[in-house]
């Protein structure tokens, strides 16, 4: 239910959109919608943009603008603005229409609300023009080849990579089969990021830097490994040596904590700014962004504004992805069998925030390389408070999604190193056998997967007896999730056998 109808009307002597709000009581009362024109109205105590909007050109396309990308990067983005125009976002939506049509209608603005104990909420102004593949193409590919455009990112998820289990580009996947045959009306973002730069080079162009801030390992090393793959696989030769040699792929990793937004959202940020926004965000105050020191100077000045450089990504994003995406996912498959609907209430049941923390301090560091200056017994502990965080409703079966995709790099890649030292497994097998318990759950309570390979999912969930020897192989033979190494190893299937059935027994933690 909406709970802004839908009945703009106009305040003429203004030129401002309104828009009827309903309130909890069902009362209706007009609202003036977030726009350039209404950003006047806002409470004072709202921060808004301190540069001239209209000065900013593009700079970057950004492929996958959803909440993450427009309360992180946007963010870091809308400060840079202010001390260097020239890096206005395109917001770039490959399958349907995203936010297009909203953010249009608010002069591209939107809310991001901060959301701790003493909430602070600031409008957003560094997308300068939101096109959707589907009607926009043209508008895109020009953007990719205007000199001006000197960085293209991408936020669009592990599955937006279109690999297989060996990790080159999956050609039997439906959108690279695609742009395999029609290069020039690409329809993922592999097909995309290799028809821009085709069409740069084709005009004498230098390339521009092709950056991944999906919250995945060596981003990267991923996108790039993608786009060649895609380039050699139609026979073009020299466009690969080209890309191969001239196109920047930085790394990076990126973090803050960003639960999907809500009706209750608009109502809360409408009622603390004054302004009626139809495409706020939430999340907490904290956000790091570690980003591989070679944009060079044709790059964002990031670490004016507060960007970490550096050559070493991958031990931050060691550390992140398996120290707090770890653990989220550890407390989300437990948490849901336990009947917990979000991270701070999972965060509540003493014994499982215990384990979580026990699982990080003693099996999850010591996978870790050390990182100069960098704390992990203090990292943890942030990381646990921002757990806690009682102003953010996280919802476990948002992070739930995609477990095909998450579970590798998040707790199986950590098992691995574990077992290559010769440690116990005891408890990293605990989120591993949660997750099987949590497949055959939903599966047999009829609910839907928001992962790729749900099909599958729903038929082994249903498939299983509820008994380890059974079921485990089942899941095992899933081969771009369990590499075939691992399952082999006896002391892994020995411990997640343990503990499935442990878990189905009613006893979620190891003695
Ligand atoms: C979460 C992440 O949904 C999930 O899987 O673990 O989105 C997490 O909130 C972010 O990585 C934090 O930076």
């Amino acid at each position: 239910m909406p709970i802004f109808e839908d009945a703009p009307a106009v305040d003429l002597e203004n030129e401002l959109k309104i828009v009827m709000a309903k309130d909890t009581d069902n009362k209706i009362s007009a609202a003036t919608r977030l726009g350039q024109r209404s950003l006047s109205k806002l409470k004072p105590d709202v921060a808004v943009p301190t540069y001239d909007r209209g000065s900013v050109g593009v700079g970057i396309v950004h492929f996958g603008p959803g909440a993450f990308h427009r309360g992180h990067q946007a963010c870091y983005i809308d400060t840079l603005l202010a001390g260097d125009p020239r890096w206005g976002i395109c917001a770039a939506e490959l399958k349907g229409r995203g936010q297009a049509d909203v953010l249009r209608e608010q002069d591209f603005l939107y809310t991001v609300a901060e959301l701790e104990l003493q909430p602070r909420y600031r409008i957003v102004g560094s997308m300068k023009e939101y096109l959707a593949a589907e009607s926009d193409a043209g508008s895109i590919f020009a953007r990719l080849v205007d000199p001006a455009v000197k960085l293209v990112t991408c936020t669009v998820t592990e599955k937006g990579y279109c690999l297989d289990g060996a990790g080159g580009v999956d050609l039997k996947n439906a959108d690279i089969a695609h742009d395999l045959a029609n290069p020039h009306a690409p329809s993922s973002l592999v097909g995309w990021i290799a028809e821009g730069l085709r069409r740069r080079r084709a005009a004498g162009l230098k390339p521009f830097i092709a950056m991944s801030c999906d919250n995945v390992a060596g981003n990267g090393h991923k996108l790039r490994k993608a786009v060649i793959g895609l380039v050699e696989a139609a026979g073009e030769k020299d466009l690969a040596a080209w890309i191969a040699d001239s196109v920047r792929f930085p790394c990076t990793m990126v973090d803050s904590i960003t639960p999907a937004a809500n009706d209750e959202l608009k109502r809360s940020v409408a009622a603390a700014t004054g302004l009626y926004d139809e495409a706020p965000v939430h999340r907490e105050k904290f956000q790091q962004w570690v980003v591989e020191d070679i944009l060079g100077a044709d790059g964002p000045d990031l670490a004016r504004v507060g960007a970490d450089m550096t050559r070493d990504v991958e031990a931050y994003e060691h550390a992140k992805l398996r120290l707090l995406n770890g653990a989220h996912s550890t407390l989300t498959y437990i948490g849901l069998l336990k009947g917990c609907v979000s991270v701070d209430k999972a965060m509540a049941e003493a014994d499982l925030a215990r384990f979580v923390e026990e699982m990080m301090r003693q099996d999850v560091v010591a996978t870790l390389r050390p990182v100069a200056g960098f704390d992990f017994s203090d990292y943890i502990s942030a990381i646990l408070q921002r757990f806690r965080n009682p102003a953010l409703t996280h919802l476990l079966y948002q992070i739930a999604s995609d477990g095909t995709q998450k579970l590798p790099y998040r707790i199986l890649d950590v098992i691995a190193d574990a077992l290559a030292a010769g440690r116990p497994i005891v408890r990293l097998a605990v989120p591993v056998a949660a997750w099987m318990r949590f497949v055959r759950r939903e599966a047999n309570e009829g609910r839907k997967f928001a992962d790729p390979m749900s099909d599958t999912l729903i038929e082994i969930g249903k498939s299983c007896t509820g008994q380890a020897a059974a079921d485990l192989p089942r899941f095992f033979a899933l081969e771009t999730v369990f590499k075939p190494a691992l399952v082999k190893d006896p002391r892994f299937v020995s411990e997640v056998a343990k503990a499935y059935d442990r878990i189905g027994g009613g006893t979620y933690f190891p003695a």
